[in-house]
This record gives C-alpha cells, sequence and structure tokens, in this order.
C-alpha cells in the first residue's frame, strides 16, 4: 500500500537546513525532504521556489517538484525574486562603490528591480553616494535603526513583492529586518572593532511572510564574485549599467567596449558629468575581472 495520500500541496520554499526543506503552504509551513533526483540533476532547489509537496501519512513529506523560476539569483540562492534591496552601511564597514555596482549589475543581468538602502544614516552622511545612484537612476532610501527614516518607505516596496536584502556582513540587514517585523527578534551583532569587518552573523538564507508579500534575510558577504551571477560575459557587461542605454550605439566603433577607445560616447558622457566617474571606472574593473574568466570556469559555475 502506498504512503502517498492523494493529497499533493503547493507552496513556496522559504528555508532550507539540515537536508530538509520548509514550504509554507498557505500559512502552514511543512518539513520536506527533496527527491534525490534534483541534487542529481544539480538543480536544487533554492529558496524563493514555487514547488509542490506530497503530502505523507507518515509526516515525512516530499518535495516532489519545482515550477519554473521566474529569475535566479546564485549567490545567495534565492529564486522568484522581484526586488533586490542592497544594503550599503554609510560607515563600518565602509561603502564600496565596486561591491554596490556588482550588485546593481547583479540584478540587473537577472531583470530583477535594485533598490539601494544605506543604513547608518545616523553615523555618517552618504549625500556624495546619494547623487552618484540617483543620477544611474537607481530608487535609493536613506534609512537609520536610530532615528527609523527610511523605514516606512522601505515597508512600501515591500508590499506584494518578493524580496530580499543583501550586501556586506555588518551593513545592517537583520537589524532593517527587525524593523519590519519587530516581533522576529531576528540575532544582530556589532561588526568587529579589529577587523572593520561583520562577523557573519546570519548563517543562512530564510524567506519571512509580510502581511502581503515575503522577504528574505540572507548572509552577508565581504566579496562579489561576478562568475557567481549571471555576468560572465564582457560583451553584455553594458547592458547592467542602464544609464549607460543612452549612448551605446553612438560610439565611433560598432564594437566598442566603452573603456578606452576614442570617441566613444560613454566615455563622453563621463567627461561631460552625464555619467559618475565612479560607475565607470566598476564598469572597467568588471570588464577586466571578465576577460581573465576562463571558459572552464564558466563550465565549473554553470
Ligand atoms: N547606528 C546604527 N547602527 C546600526 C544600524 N543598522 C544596523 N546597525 C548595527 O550594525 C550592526 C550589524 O547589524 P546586523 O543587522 O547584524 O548586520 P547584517 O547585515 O545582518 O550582518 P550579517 O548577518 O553578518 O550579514 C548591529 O550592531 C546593529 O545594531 C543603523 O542604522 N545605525
Ligand atoms: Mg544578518
Ligand atoms: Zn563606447
Amino acid at each position: 500500500m502506498s504512503d502517498v495520500i492523494k493529497n499533493k500541496l503547493s507552496g513556496i520554499l522559504i528555508r532550507v537546513t539540515g537536508g530538509f526543506y520548509y514550504v509554507d503552504c498557505q500559512g502552514e509551513v511543512l518539513e520536506c525532504k527533496a527527491r534525490g533526483v534534483f541534487r542529481k540533476q544539480g538543480n536544487a532547489p533554492v529558496v524563493g521556489d514555487r514547488v509542490e509537496v506530497e503530502l505523507k501519512k507518515d509526516g515525512y513529506h516530499s518535495l516532489s517538484s519545482v515550477l519554473p523560476r521566474k529569475n535566479h539569483l546564485t549567490r545567495p540562492p534565492l529564486a522568484n525574486l522581484d526586488r533586490l534591496f542592497i544594503v550599503v552601511s554609510a560607515t563600518k564597514p565602509e561603502p564600496n562603490t565596486l561591491v554596490i555596482d556588482k550588485l546593481t549589475a547583479a540584478a540587473s543581468a537577472i531583470d530583477v528591480e535594485p533598490v539601494i538602502v544605506f543604513s547608518k544614516t545616523d553615523i555618517s552622511s552618504v549625500d556624495d553616494l546619494i547623487k552618484v545612484y540617483r543620477k544611474a537612476g537607481f530608487t535609493t532610501i536613506v534609512y537609520s535603526d536610530v532615528t527609523k527614516e527610511g523605514v516606512d518607505e522601505v515597508k512600501r516596496l515591500l508590499k506584494g513583492k518578493l524580496s530580499a536584502f543583501i550586501g556586506n556582513s555588518g551593513v545592517g540587514k537583520s537589524t532593517l529586518l527587525n524593523n519590519i517585523l519587530p516581533d522576529l527578534g531576528l540575532k544582530t551583532a556589532d561588526i568587529s572593532d579589529k577587523l572593520g569587518r561583520g562577523r557573519h552573523t546570519t548563517r543562512t538564507v530564510e524567506l519571512f511572510k509580510l502581511e502581503s508579500g515575503f522577504i528574505a534575510d540572507t548572509p552577508g558577504f565581504s566579496t562579489v564574485d561576478l562568475i557567481r551571477y549571471s555576468l560572465s560575459n564582457k560583451e553584455e557587461l553594458m547592458y547592467a549599467f542602464p544609464e549607460f542605454e543612452d549612448y551605446i550605439g553612438n560610439c565611433r566603433f560598432t564594437s566598442c567596449s566603452h573603456t578606452v577607445e576614442k570617441d566613444c560616447a560613454v566615455l563622453n558622457a563621463v567627461k561631460n558629468g552625464e555619467i559618475s566617474p565612479s560607475r565607470h571606472l566598476s564598469y572597467r574593473q568588471m570588464y577586466d575581472e571578465l576577460k581573465d574568466v576562463k571558459s572552464w570556469e564558466l563550465k565549473k559555475e554553470s
């Protein structure tokens, strides 16, 4: 006799820990084992996946299928994102424009709208950064856990969407989530004074249910490796910088890389102050990083 009850439920994968998959099925969280076939095919279910669960009498439910994904971020592993909140602290750790620009590009590459949240603005000003990112066309939010400025704006943008907070360790992602869902009481920790880096307080990707929508807290990182994102082709990198769009195509050379060429419309826009130099510098650094990516590395990551 089969132990499968004829019941199949669909839900959303909210957490993966210790080989168990936790699926929210209309408010009830079911603990499941996944079918071995996922691992064999190298497409393990990730948080945010819409999945089907086969209910078993013995309570060992089985995650039986993953529905097609709208998009997929490899690091942190997340699927079906509507919005990516890139959290950048005004200080401790110091903001790094290359990290911000890699993350906005990673979001653009999978067609997800990035929102940049500047945290710890009670300690230090972010006026210069705000100028750069507003000019590039991004939504930016000035936020502080101390004054609570910006919390309502974040809440408004979370409504009805599946979103995630990502960014360096110690920037305040979990603290921000505690402001959104005060009952959660997520663990947060001061950054290490010695290293000036976060301590990786959050260890797993977890999706939390909002009144309307879902938000993921994710573990922080200290470096951003481009080949882990859908950004492995240097010829396509320019499309991950939305503010370049108006200029691409107006360069003297059709195969212009917009790094050093003569009569490059993008470089001219940088000179004229229409594109921020720091954004273009990141573009060039990322372009150089991608030049060095070997095809076997891409195979390994895909
Ligand atoms: N002054 C000030 N401190 C903040 C703010 N946001 C967060 N912090 C502090 O920054 C420290 C790190 O915050 P967390 O929320 O743990 O950072 P995280 O991004 O979740 O870090 P990981 O989990 O390691 O990725 C904590 O001590 C927070 O109290 C803020 O807006 N202002
Ligand atoms: Mg955290
Ligand atoms: Zn050009």
